[in-house]
């Protein structure tokens, strides 16, 4: 059994920080109520089944819940999630802890049983059932999955008769939350790239390029400042001249500076970066000096769909170092469940603009829409 201690101002917010570095599969251990010179806490202890200690060594790692709610998988979870919840109880109570957070402690109740079927009236083949479990098959997380069930109840489910009303009704609702993060302005005239090895940077801003220079006419420049391997310049310099637009190689802000100089008469730039491990810290220290520009500029973090959940997560925490402004999503032709974009972009609050679905340049790239997004969460489909 692997233990880790946690001293949190909520159970709420040790769920999260359990989930990230125990696995979904761990439990609360126990819960005790701290004061000192620091004030209220609650220590948190959790605990995840490593196999060395008996029990259940060799469980397969947490899935969705299985198509019959109350299997084997479905009992485990729900022991789980009870635990948890007991703990909560405990917690509010001994903090005395006011009606509105009863009542948000009732609706996770109410989501759980909507979660396993277990709600009075209802059964694994009710629509809102087969909803939830389309939406956690598609990789959208159970808390979120099962949120988003419960405001299709409370808002009428009789009206939802079969599974696809329910599908159509749960991607508006995205779409609507989605809608939030948009962003109000159609961006700025440098647009720079950010984003992992490997994640498409090039490729993207070739297709980008591609597409002002040639279908919207107007005057496009291309920097790089990728200038760690020859052969990344020489990947933009190829594309520059296939789409016919200059590009300026620069190594350093004072490069930089007097690349952009020398583009100061075309309408929009893009700049590429090079990617690298984003836990250096020396890595990001030393984009953000590169970038640090008089004029203003759009910061895009690019993400590829290749990636797991958590890792998404954290480039989209590590790179908030140098402030993005969107998010472009790569490699969705690769993604086999594009649910956990759901997960992601809740967590990173901050609007898609471009989704790329395939490795031609200039075509397999789509604008980004709440809507578009939405299908593709939903749908996995991005026409
Ligand atoms: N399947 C797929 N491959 C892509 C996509 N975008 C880029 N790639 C490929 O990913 C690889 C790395 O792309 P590149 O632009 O060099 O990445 P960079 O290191 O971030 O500049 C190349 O083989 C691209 O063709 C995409 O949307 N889908
Ligand atoms: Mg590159």
């Amino acid at each position: 059994m692997q233990v880790k201690r946690y001293e949190v101002a909520t159970i709420r917010e040790a769920s999260a920080m359990i989930k990230h570095d125990l696995g979904p599969e761990a439990v609360i251990l126990s819960t005790k109520r701290i004061q000192d010179g620091k004030g209220t806490r609650v220590e948190v202890l959790a605990g995840r089944d490593d196999g060395r200690a008996g029990g259940s060594a060799g469980r397969p790692p947490a899935e969705p819940p299985a198509a019959e709610p109350a299997g084997e998988t479905g009992i485990g979870e729900l022991t789980r999630e009870i635990v948890s919840l007991k703990a909560m109880l405990r917690e509010m109570n001994e903090a005395g802890r006011s009606r509105g957070e009863w009542g948000e402690f009732r609706e996770m109740l109410e989501s759980l049983f909507d979660m396993f079927g277990l709600r009075k009236g209802t059964d694994s083949q009710h629509p809102l059932n087969q909803v939830y479990r389309h939406l956690t098959a598609c990789g959208i997380s159970k808390d979120r999955a099962a949120n988003l069930v419960a405001a299709l109840r409370r808002e009428g489910a009789k009206e939802i008769t079969s599974c696809e009303a329910g599908l159509a009704r749960i991607e508006q609702c995205i779409s609507q939350r989605l809608a939030a993060y948009t962003q109000a302005d159609k961006g700025r005239r440098i647009k720079a790239f950010f984003g992992p090895t490997g994640v498409g940077k090039t490729t993207t801003i070739a297709k980008l390029a591609s597409l002002y220079a040639l279908e919207k006419k107007v005057a496009v420049g291309l920097v790089t400042v990728d200038t760690y391997r020859i052969a990344a310049v020489e990947q933009l310099k190829t594309y520059a001249r296939i789409i016919g637009v200059p590009l300026e190689v620069a190594s350093d802000n004072a490069g930089l500076k007097k690349s952009l100089q020398r583009l100061a008469a075309k309408d929009v730039i893009f700049i590429d970066t090079p990617g690298k491990n984003c836990r250096d810290e020396r890595y990001l220290q030393g984009l953000r000096e590169c970038f640090d520009l008089d004029l203003p500029f759009e910061a895009n973090l690019l993400l590829s769909l290749t990636a797991s959940e958590e890792s998404l997560k954290e480039l989209g925490k590590r790179f908030g170092a140098l402030a993005y402004d969107r998010i472009i999503l790569t490699k969705v032709d690769e993604c086999p469940r594009a649910g956990v974009v759901y997960n992601v972009i809740d967590q990173l609050a901050k609007p898609v603009s471009y989704m790329t679905n395939g490795q031609n340049v200039p075509f397999d790239i789509e604008t980004a829409s709440p809507a578009t997004m939405a299908r593709l969460i939903v749908r996995n489909a991005v026409h």
